[in-house]
């Protein structure tokens, strides 16, 4: 079934719920409050067409890192059966004709209003109600307000000097043109290794002239070992999704893998490295789970990372790249570890070349390129920023959102974000965040995390409108006992030690220094969030 996106409604009109964004979480939230709940609800959603991240990020090599079956929404079995991966990891254009498929085959996109960002969101005590302008100037207004903003949608560009003389093209990565960027012929530089930087460089080096990195952290990254899905694993995979499911939902990080039992030190070191070459020829996520101490045990991390370390000098043939691209200054996948098809093996090539910025750090941005603090000018025609994301708020404060007596989000979270749970803020009533600060979100799984998120929104405004119940707001009290449980759960992993990963805010000059996700697990929070509903929505105020 097709229809077209819904046009801008009737100024004023008055929804039950308005939810923005049209990406994995806001496309089954309304699913959810539509057809279950039976809901008047509508998405604003900035972007052309639906799908989120997989619509703003199309820069080459753009993959995902979590394995296609598990990948996907669960909710619907007849979705499950009647989709097809065709490759371990899929590619942005699948992930994308998957999100329209799904807009498609539940009706969505008639509540979807599409090229409509939220301006501001304002709470309105008097009437009970989120009272919502767009950047066109439409009014609505609803009862509940639920973003599904995204975790990494605010794109993070850094403030180099002279960018705006540079007489070439440049891009973020999380904006790329939808009709592509021609390399061919073109001196490319890319700032950033993280996960993105580390899938756009192979396939960028493969059609430019010459392209330039410039690395300012080295980082791990194993190899994702990707290829089409035999016909073999999609049965398998079909016949098993209740099982897939169900270890989904029982792990720590939503993968479909189980991390195994035992520590690094349970085995001899000529186990132990056996057990890292077969992860290895595995390639993907996956790695982290061969002990279950890689990430609590800092010695145990370290034989990870003595591990990782060599496989980069033994792939990198010329000393120096292979010295600076092992030069890894942080724990092992305590930022989030970055999969590949082809990174390391890129430095190899001869029109690709390595600027270590630890050393050398860009001075600024010339009409003709980037130079570094050495005097070199590097000549580019393109720069390519891979530098990341204003992660976890910055979509959310990037809208003017305004509770109880004009209370700007912005000032409640001055000292960084503060919620209950994740999915609701004091003096916000009737506010749910999905995959908010405070949730294990991103490092989870993500379609895995959503999916709770949606269903226990969704659940919790069908309870309250069971019972003639109009407003939930969380209690100071109880945000701020969680605030301090998502630090403990932080402090009790190594996740911390990475001092300048975008978890913690550190990528963007200014941004207070806090632990932003849940740490805890998932099934754990999981579990959590089923025991605060069982003793009557505990830590949230209901009238
Ligand atoms: O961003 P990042 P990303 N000068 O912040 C560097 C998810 N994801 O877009 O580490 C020079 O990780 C920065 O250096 P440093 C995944 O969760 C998922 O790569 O701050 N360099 C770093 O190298 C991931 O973690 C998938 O020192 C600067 C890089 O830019 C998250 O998105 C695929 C700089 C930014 O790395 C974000 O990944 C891709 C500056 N001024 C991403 N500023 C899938 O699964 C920043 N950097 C599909």
């Amino acid at each position: 079934m097709t229809s077209r996106e819904a046009g801008p409604a009737a100024e004023g009109t008055a929804f039950d719920a308005l939810v923005i964004g049209a990406g994995f979480a806001g496309l089954y939230q309304l699913l959810c409050l539509r057809d279950r709940l039976g809901l008047s609800a509508r998405v604003l959603e900035a972007g052309g067409g639906v799908g989120g991240t997989w619509y703003w990020n199309r820069y080459p090599g753009a993959r995902c890192d979590s394995e296609s079956h598990s990948y996907s929404y669960y909710f619907s079995d007849e979705l499950l059966r009647d989709w097809n991966w065709s490759e371990r990891y899929p590619q942005q254009p699948e992930i994308l004709r998957y999100l329209n498929h799904v807009a498609d085959r539940f009706d969505l996109r008639r509540d979807i209003q599409l090229n409509t960002r939220v301006a501001e969101a304002h709470y309105d005590s008097a009437d009970n109600r989120w009272h919502v302008r767009t950047e066109t100037g439409e009014r609505y207004t609803a009862t509940f307000l639920i973003t599904a903003v995204g975790c990494l949608s605010s794109a993070n560009i850094p403030d180099i000097p002279g960018l705006d003389q540079f007489a070439g093209d440049w891009y973020h990565t999380g904006g790329w043109p939808h009709e592509g960027v021609d390399f061919a012929g073109k001196r490319v530089g890319q700032i950033g290794t993280g996960s993105t930087g580390i899938q756009a460089v192979p396939v960028i080096a493969s059609t430019a002239e010459h392209l330039t990195v410039f690395q300012r952290t080295a980082n791990y990254s194993i190899p994702a070992r990707n290829a089409p899905l035999t016909e073999e694993f999609k049965r398998w995979a079909k016949a098993n999704a209740a099982g897939i499911r169900a270890t989904m939902r029982s792990n720590t990080n939503g993968h479909p893998f189980v991390i195994e039992n035992r520590s690094a030190f349970d085995v001899s070191d000529a186990e132990r490295d056996a057990i890292y070459e077969a992860a290895w020829a595995k390639g993907g996520l996956q790695f982290r789970a061969s002990f279950r101490d890689l990430l609590t045990d800092k010695a145990a991390n370290d034989t990870a990372a003595a591990f990782l370390r060599e496989k980069i000098r033994q792939v990198v043939q010329d000393p120096d790249k292979a010295g600076i691209l092992a030069a890894i200054d942080h724990p092992f996948a305590t930022k989030r570890p970055p999969i590949d098809s082809g990174y390391f093996e890129a430095f190899n090539r001869d029109n690709v070349s390595l600027v270590d910025l630890r050393r050398t750090p860009i001075e600024c941005i010339t009409p003709n390129g980037i130079r570094t603090t050495d005097g070199i000018e590097h000549p580019l025609d393109i720069i390519v920023f891979a530098t990341g994301f204003d992660a976890m708020t910055g979509a959310l404060l990037n809208i003017d959102i305004r509770g109880r007596d004009g209370l700007p989000l912005r000032q409640a979270w001055e000292a960084g974000p503060r919620t209950y749970l994740g999915l609701q803020v004091a003096g916000f009533p009737n506010l749910f965040t999905i995959t908010g600060p405070g949730s294990p979100s991103v490092l989870c799984n993500m379609p895995v995390a959503i999916e709770q998120h949606v269903e226990w929104i969704a659940d919790c405004i069908a309870h309250m409108r069971a019972r003639g119940l109009t407003r939930i707001e969380a209690k100071p009290d109880a945000v701020g006992s969680w605030v301090e449980h998502v630090n403990e759960a932080a402090s009790a992993t190594l996740l911390p030690q990475a001092g300048h990963s975008w978890y913690l805010g550190a990528n963007v000059p200014g941004k207070p220094r806090v632990f932003m996700p849940y740490a805890g697990g998932m099934a754990r929070y999981r579990e959590i969030c089923a025991g605060v509903v069982a003793r009557g929505y505990e830590g949230f105020a209901l009238e």
